[in-house]
């Protein structure tokens, strides 16, 4: 990170101050991607980014955004008799608490919000990877956000490969990650299939350096807070 940041973490380059009478409505960014792709590395790292100019931002994920999220989160990972349509259904409960309670409430407030994960990693996993139907799953995933939509997500594309070796070099593998290689290519074609449908999905080339795929989308972004009238 030594290119992009100054001994406190801030970039020289860093946003003039968020103007907080330009705006009341918060924005919905999403970082998606499929296992070890660097979602987690990368969103904490734009936190971060925009901690340095902006406290009206939070960093959120899924599953376990909230207390209860954190709970279903542990059975979701762990629980190998979790299958279909109960899986769908507790991602999808997580998520009617996540919208609620938290994002919600601080777009409300006017803040930024980065999660890591969201509606379309339902459609990628449960609806490409698992089969299940996709016109239900699109139902599940209105009902559970009552409509709201992300207004950004930064889809991180990486070799499917390459990412679970990733994985499987940080240590011992959840219950999804150990999941076949074909399962994880479906998953990797579902995002690749969204990211052709939807205009607010933007593909991230994830292959790069921590550092470079965060100069990458730190632009993106700006981009956007721009577009926004944000920044
Ligand atoms: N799931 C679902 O099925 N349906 C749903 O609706 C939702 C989720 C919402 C969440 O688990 C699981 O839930 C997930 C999908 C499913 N399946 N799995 N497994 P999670 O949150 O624990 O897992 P994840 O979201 O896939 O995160 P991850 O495996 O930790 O991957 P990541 O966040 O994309 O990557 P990372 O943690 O940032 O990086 C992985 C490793 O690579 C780590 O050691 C890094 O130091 C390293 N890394 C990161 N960037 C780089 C670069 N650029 N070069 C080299 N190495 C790097």
């Amino acid at each position: 990170m030594r290119l992009f940041y100054d001994n406190d973490g801030c970039t020289k380059t860093q946003p003039e101050k968020l103007s907080y009478s330009s705006y009341m409505q918060g924005k919905l960014i999403v970082f998606e991607g499929t296992e070890g792709s660097g979602k987690t590395t990368q969103i904490q790292l734009l936190y971060q980014w925009f901690r340095c100019w902006t406290d009206r931002v939070a960093l959120t994920r899924e599953p376990g955004g909230t207390p209860l999220g954190q709970k279903l989160r542990q059975i979701l990972l762990a629980d190998s008799s979790i299958r279909g349509m109960t899986e769908l259904l507790l991602y999808e409960s997580d998520r009617a608490h996540h919208v609620e309670e938290l994002i919600k409430p601080q777009l409300a407030s006017g803040t930024i919000v980065l999660c890591d994960r969201f509606t379309d990693s339902t459609v990628a996993y449960q609806g490409y990877g698992r089969g299940l139907s996709l016109r239900k799953i699109e139902q599940l995933n209105e009902m559970a956000t009552s409509g709201l939509q992300s207004d950004l997500t930064l889809w991180l594309d990486l070799d499917v490969e390459v990412g679970l070796f990733r994985t499987r070099q940080r240590g011992p593998s959840d219950r999804m990650e150990q999941a076949d290689l074909e399962f994880h290519r479906r998953v990797y074609r579902g995002f690749a299939q969204l990211a052709k449908e939807q205009d607010r999905i933007i593909r991230v080339d994830a292959s790069g350096s921590q550092s470079l795929v965060q100069a990458h989308i730190q632009t993106i972004i700006t981009e956007y807070l721009t577009k926004w009238q944000i920044i």
